[in-house]
C-alpha cells in the first residue's frame, strides 16, 4: 500500500518546480511511456541454468575494490526468477512500453553459435509472452555491456571477428523472439562502453603505440550493427515487421558564450560525442570534423596513418540509413567553449582530438554523481541538434533518470523526470520535433555498476536484503503512473 502522505505530496508538486512553467498541453494519446533496466544490472542467477561468464563477472570476481561497496550483480534484483514481479510493477503503474536487455551470455554460453542454450531462450520467451499479455510493449536491447567472456579472451571489441560473432547472435535471436518484438536496439551505449572497456586503463602501452583503443572498438561496434541491421531486413523484417536502432548515449552542448567560436565549439564536441556513432549509421562514415582533426593530429604525432579507422566502401554502404528510428540516453549536459589546439600528447586522447573544453558550471545543480549535474532545459538542444543534423527522425528516449543515494519521498527524482519531459514535450510542440516515446531509467533500484547498490535511479524501491527483494512504489512512480494515465504532467492538461 503507498502512504496517503506520499500521495499528497506528489500532488502538490505539480505546482511547485523552481520557476520553471511545466507544459501542459497533453501527450499525444498515441505516445509511449516506460521504463528500462539492463541484464546484469538486475537478473542475477549469473552462472545458472547454463549462462556462461560475461566480461563483467570476470571482472568483477577478480578485481576486489572495482566496486565502490565491494558488490556484485552475482544476485541483484533477482530477475532471472522474479522477474514477474517486474511485469507487476510495470502494470501498476500501466507502463506501455519496458525495455530490459538480453544476456548474450544466457542464449549463446561460447559466444559463438555452436550451442544454443534452450533454458536462457525460455527465460525471455516467457518474459517476453507476459508482457505482450499485459499490453506492455517489449523493447529489446541485445547488448548492455555484457559481452561473452569466451569473446574477450580473444579480443573482444577489438578483434574484427567480433561483427560476424555479433551477427550470428542476432539472428538467433531474430529466430527466437523476432515474431513478438517490434523494437530491437542492437546495443547500449556504444561510447560508454568503449570508453569504459578500453580507454586508458586497458592497455596504456598499446594506445601510445596503436592509438585510441576506443576508437577500434567503436568501428567494430558499429560494423556489428551493420551487419545485424542488414540480416534484419534481408531475412526477417518483411515476416518480423521489427523496427531497429542502436541505443546512443550523449550530453547535450550548448555554447558558453554568443561567440560565433563557442557555437562552433559546442558543435564540435556534439559531433565527437554523439556524431561519433549517429553520422556512421546515418550517413554512412564518421563525421568530416573528427576525420580531419583525428587525421592532422595523428600526422602531427608522426604516424603514417589516421588513429581513426576507415570503413570499406561496402561498410559504408551497410551503415548508412542502418536505423529505423533514433534512440537517445540523456542524463545532463555541459557548456562549451573554443581552446587554442590542444598540444600533442603520448599517448594520445579523444579529450586532445576534440579540440574544445567542455564543463558544467558551478551554479548548476548537483547530484549525487560528479558527471552529472541537473540540466533539464537542454533536453530541447538535444532533441532539436537530432532532428536538426539527422534528418528530423522519429525519436525514442530510451534512458533519462536520476541517481540518489535512496528513499521513497525522492522528490527530486520526481521533478528530474517531470521537467525533462516538460522541455521534450516544448521541443515536440514548438519545435516539430518527434518524440514518439520516453524512457525512465529505471524501473527499480539496480546494480549501478562502479556505485554497486550505493547510488539508486529507481521509480521503484528494491529492499536487497529481503528474500523477495521487495520492490515498493517510489513517489516518482506514482507521479509517472499518473502521467501514464492523463498522458498530462500537470494536474490539468489542455488539448
Ligand atoms: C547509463 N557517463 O550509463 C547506462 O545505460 C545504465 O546502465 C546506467 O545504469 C545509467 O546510465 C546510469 O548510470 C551511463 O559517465 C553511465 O557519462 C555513465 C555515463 C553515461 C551513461
Amino acid at each position: 500500500m503507498v502512504p496517503r502522505v506520499l500521495i499528497l505530496t506528489t500532488f502538490l508538486n505539480l505546482f511547485i518546480s523552481n520557476g520553471l512553467a511545466i507544459n501542459n498541453k497533453r501527450f499525444p494519446s498515441n505516445f509511449l511511456f516506460g521504463s528500462a533496466t539492463s541484464a546484469y544490472q538486475v537478473e542475477g542467477a549469473w552462472n545458472a541454468d547454463g549462462k556462461s561468464e560475461s566480461l563483467w563477472d570476470r571482472y568483477i570476481h577478480t578485481t576486489p575494490g572495482f566496486i565502490e561497496d565491494g558488490s556484485t550483480g552475482d544476485v541483484a534484483c533477482n530477475s532471472y526468477y522474479l522477474w514477474e514481479n517486474d511485469i507487476a510493477i510495470l502494470k501498476e503503474m500501466g507502463a506501455n512500453h519496458y525495455r530490459f536487455s538480453i544476456a548474450w551470455t544466457r542464449i549463446l554460453p561460447t559466444g559463438r553459435n555452436d550451442v544454443v542454450n534452450e533454458k536462457g531462450i525460455t527465460y525471455y520467451k516467457n518474459l517476453i509472452k507476459a508482457l505482450k499479455q499485459n499490453n506492455i510493449e517489449p523493447m529489446v536491447s541485445m547488448f548492455h555491456w555484457d559481452t561473452p567472456q569466451a569473446l574477450e579472451d580473444l579480443g573482444g571489441f577489438l578483434n574484427d571477428s567480433i561483427a560476424d560473432w555479433y551477427a550470428d547472435y542476432a539472428r538467433v535471436l531474430y529466430e527466437n523472439f523476432g515474431d513478438d518484438v517490434k523494437y530491437w536496439f542492437t546495443f547500449n551505449e556504444p561510447k560508454t562502453y568503449c570508453n569504459g572497456g578500453y580507454g586508458y586503463a586497458y592497455d596504456p602501452p598499446r594506445i601510445a603505440s596503436e592509438g585510441l583503443l576506443e576508437y577500434v572498438c567503436a568501428h567494430n561496434l558499429l560494423r556489428a550493427h551493420a551487419k545485424a541491421y542488414r540480416i534484419y531486413d534481408q531475412e526477417f523484417r518483411s515476416k518480423q515487421n521489427g523496427k531497429m536502432s542502436i541505443v546512443l548515449d550523449s550530453s547535450w552542448f550548448g555554447p558558453a558564450t554568443n561567440s560565433s567560436e563557442d557555437k562552433v565549439a559546442a558543435e564540435q564536441a556534439f559531433h565527437f560525442e554523439l556524431g561519433w556513432y549517429a553520422n556512421p549509421v546515418h550517413y554512412g562514415d564518421y563525421p568530416e570534423v573528427m576525420k580531419t582533426r583525428i587525421a592532422a593530429r595523428s600526422a602531427a604525432e608522426g604516424r603514417n596513418q589516421s588513429r581513426l579507422p576507415e570503413f570499406t566502401e561496402e561498410e559504408k554502404e551497410q551503415l548508412k540509413d542502418s536505423t529505423d528510428f533514433f534512440a537517445v540516453n540523456t542524463y545532463t549536459g555541459s557548456l562549451v567553449s573554443a581552446i587554442p589546439e590542444p598540444g600533442i600528447t603520448d599517448p594520445p586522447s579523444r579529450y586532445g582530438d576534440m579540440g574544445v573544453n567542455s564543463f558544467q558550471p558551478d551554479e548548476w545543480e548537483s547530484t549525487t554523481f560528479g558527471w552529472f549535474k541537473y540540466a533539464p532545459w537542454g533536453m530541447r538542444i538535444l532533441l532539436n541538434w537530432i532532428k536538426s543534423t539527422y534528418g528530423d527522425p522519429e525519436i525514442v528516449v530510451t534512458e533519462n533518470g536520476y541517481p540518489d543515494y535512496g528513499g521513497l519521498n525522492d522528490t527530486r527524482r520526481l521533478d528530474y523526470h517531470r521537467d525533462y519531459l516538460s522541455y521534450t514535450r516544448d521541443a515536440m510542440d514548438q519545435d516539430g520535433v518527434k518524440v514518439f516515446a520516453y524512457t525512465a531509467w529505471s524501473l527499480m533500484d539496480n546494480f549501478e555498476w562502479f556505485s554497486g547498490y550505493t547510488q539508486k535511479f529507481g521509480l521503484y524501491a528494491v529492499d536487497f536484503d529481503s528474500e523477495n527483494k521487495t520492490r515498493t512504489a517510489k513517489q516518482s512512480a506514482l507521479y509517472f503512473r499518473q502521467v501514464i494515465k492523463t498522458k498530462c504532467l500537470v494536474d490539468q492538461c489542455v488539448e
